[in-house]
């Protein structure tokens, strides 16, 4: 086995087998437990791309072991949720990338369970809460509403009915991030990748995973802003855009 736990056989590889992708806005006081974790959890790269934060989420990062990326300028606006992911899948050097929030709302001990999703054929592993657990306070009761009624819609448009088309806890196989024109700048970014992974025949599969409360910080999803563009993502994706 080698140090992340992988079988010997990816020790041949000078490329890590995952890497974990991790946007963080405003997170100092989780960002290093969550890099931690990852690296315990097998992530032989993590990749913290931060833009915008006014606190000390890039330090407590590179403390912990990432290497943090920015997704903008120093000084400048946040750029956003999806701009930074992209960021972060420019970088990763895997042949499975991770993302999961920074904010620790995402387990990182789950990673293994998705990562294995993708070692057994799949293109892209979804880490469903809907299908999964929700701890105490992880989500309201409009928030549940909202991520049903996007799937309900999403299976309406794409013939594919899933329980968590927003979770933004995934892995996904090298090969298939290579055939993803990716765009998104915002919240915008999953339904982005699933659609995507769709139109090119990409195996996609749902992984029960936890998802936990915030304890610190706020969300920054606007929900009538967001889950607007998150709407008109869907139908620009379906007709080809
Ligand atoms: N770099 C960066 N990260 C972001 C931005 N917006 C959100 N994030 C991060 O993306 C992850 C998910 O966002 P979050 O606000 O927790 O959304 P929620 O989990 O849906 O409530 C968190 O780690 C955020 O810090 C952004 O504009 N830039
Ligand atoms: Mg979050």
């Amino acid at each position: 086995m080698t140090e992340n736990g992988q079988p010997a056989v990816a020790s041949s590889r000078k490329r890590p087998h995952v890497c974990a992708v991790i946007p963080a806005l405003n997170e100092e006081a989780t960002i290093a437990d969550v890099v931690e974790r990852c690296r315990a959890a097998g992530a032989g790269q993590v990749l913290v791309v931060d833009d915008g934060s006014r606190d000390q989420t890039a330090v407590r990062a590179r403390e912990a072991g990432a290497v943090v990326l920015s997704a903008g300028l120093p000084g400048e606006r946040p750029r956003g949720k999806g701009v930074a992911i992209r960021v972060g899948f420019a970088r990763a050097d895997a042949d499975v990338i991770v993302t999961l929030d920074g904010d620790g709302q995402d387990p990182p001990e789950e990673l293994p369970t998705l990562v294995a999703a993708i070692d057994a054929g799949a293109e892209l592993a979804i880490g469903s809460r809907f299908a999964g657990t929700f701890g105490p306070g992880a989500i309201t009761r409009i928030d549940r509403l909202g991520n049903r009624a996007l799937s309900l819609v999403f299976a309406g448009l794409y013939g594919r009915r899933l329980a968590d088309t927003q979770a933004g806890f995934r892995a996904l196989a090298r090969s298939l991030l290579a055939r993803l024109d990716l765009r998104a700048r915002g919240f915008e970014i999953e339904v982005e990748i699933l659609a995507k992974a769709l139109r090119v025949g990409a195996q996609v599969v749902e992984v029960p995973v936890a998802r936990c409360a915030r304890m610190y910080g706020t969300s920054r999803l606007r929900r009538v802003r967001d889950g607007a563009r998150i709407l008109a993502a869907m139908g620009r994706l379906r007709v080809g855009f």
